[in-house]
């Protein structure tokens, strides 16, 4: 399996979709439901990709070029596979800010060959135009997917708005952990498990969800996202930061980083889960060192953070040591 595995990421990676295509229909053989090839062979790829470009053996090019490939295999063998009389509806989108739509895309395609009727909307659908869309649809379950934690605020926004327009919720994709804290603790009525089984609604469904206060230190910090990140660069200018990270394309590198530290700093505070950091900080380690950036760049953003970010949000440096 894992040298079929090999040579699939290797014809998305070069977009060779016909090569790519060849294979997932030879895996998929006789299973008309496309379970196993999605959860086999497509999904452990995607996966693959990303482990290939944290340790910067592709590029994000890379990344787009097998997402594509990936996207026509499924479409092609998810397509007229549709059931009849269908067992419900589930919309399923993207959390507010969420640009990665393929893992919802994959989840969107075992639910159909589950026997479900899906309506897809995909990537970062604003919550506003959501809840507004939501009000004239009659469906079981709507699926928020959440792909980076650092979504996980604008996920909220997602499920209030769900709600508000009268609909159970449900999340699902990498950003949540297996206890399900997560994703209670944005207001969601339940969370996707394993989809490698047929889809059963009442088994990932919670009863009543958490009242989120969405006016609470968490939103005040992700709303002073841009001053945070200012105020941090600043701080490491009086520090020799400057002098280590010396070229333009460096600083622009690292006001993103910042910014990421910071939406993800947010993220913890909402679902008061501190490892939402420190995964995130484990991994920015693993990718910059496997880039080559100057050693300390991961501690310095976070010591920065941590330096300015009472000065705007009151006892918020707690989560970013
Ligand atoms: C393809 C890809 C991209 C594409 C996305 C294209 C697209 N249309 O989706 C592009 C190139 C745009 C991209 C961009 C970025 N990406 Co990216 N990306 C990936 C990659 C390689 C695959 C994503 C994928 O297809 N997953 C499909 C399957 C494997 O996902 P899954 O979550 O397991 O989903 C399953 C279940 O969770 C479930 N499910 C999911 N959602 C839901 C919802 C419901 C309701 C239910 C029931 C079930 C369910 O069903 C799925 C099928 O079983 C991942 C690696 C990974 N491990 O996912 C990185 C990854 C997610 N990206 C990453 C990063 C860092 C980025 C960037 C920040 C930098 C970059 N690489 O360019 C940007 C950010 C873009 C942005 N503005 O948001 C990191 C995130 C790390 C972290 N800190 O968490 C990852 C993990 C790569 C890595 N190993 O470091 N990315």
């Amino acid at each position: 399996m894992s040298v079929l595995l090999d040579e699939y990421t290797d014809a998305a990676l070069r977009g060779d979709r016909a090569g790519a295509a060849m294979l997932a229909t030879n895996f998929a053989g006789r299973d008309e439901s496309c379970l196993d090839v999605v959860t086999q062979l497509l999904a452990p790829s995607q996966r693959d990709v990303g482990e290939r470009w944290l340790r910067g053996e592709c590029t994000v090019a890379d990344e787009h070029s097998a997402t594509f490939v990936t996207e026509s295999v499924l479409s092609s063998l998810g397509v007229g596979l549709e059931a009849r009389e269908p067992a419900g509806t589930v919309v399923m989108v993207c959390a507010e800010g969420e640009w990665h739509s393929l893992p919802a895309r994959m989840a969107t395609e075992l639910m159909i060959a589950g026997g479900w009727r899906v309506i897809h909307l995909g990537p970062a659908m604003p919550a506003g135009q959501l809840r507004d869309y939501l009000a004239d649809i009659e469906a079981d379950v709507v699926g928020v997917s959440v792909t980076l934690a650092s979504n996980l605020t604008g996920a909220a926004r997602t499920v209030r708005a769900a709600s508000q327009a009268g609909h159970a919720v449900m999340c699902g994709g990498r950003a949540f952990d297996s206890a399900g804290r997560r994703a209670r603790a944005i207001g969601a009525h339940g969370q996707a498990r394993d989809l490698t089984e047929p889809f059963v609604l009442d088994e990932m469904l919670w009863g009543e969800p958490l009242a989120v206060d969405m006016d609470a230190d968490w939103a005040h910090l992700e709303y002073q996202r841009v001053e945070v990140v200012r105020d941090a660069l600043s701080w490491l200018g009086t520090s020799d930061f400057a002098d280590r990270v010396r070229s333009a394309s460096w600083f622009e590198y690292v006001t993103a980083e910042l910014g990421d530290v910071v939406a993800v700093g947010a993220a913890a505070m909402l679902c008061g889960d501190p490892t939402i950091v420190v995964q995130h900080r484990a991994w920015l380690e693993d990718r910059l060192a496997a880039v080559g950036t100057p050693v300390g760049v991961a501690r310095d953003a976070f010591d920065a953070v941590a330096a300015v970010v009472d000065d705007r949000v009151p006892g918020a440096s707690a989560f970013f040591v």
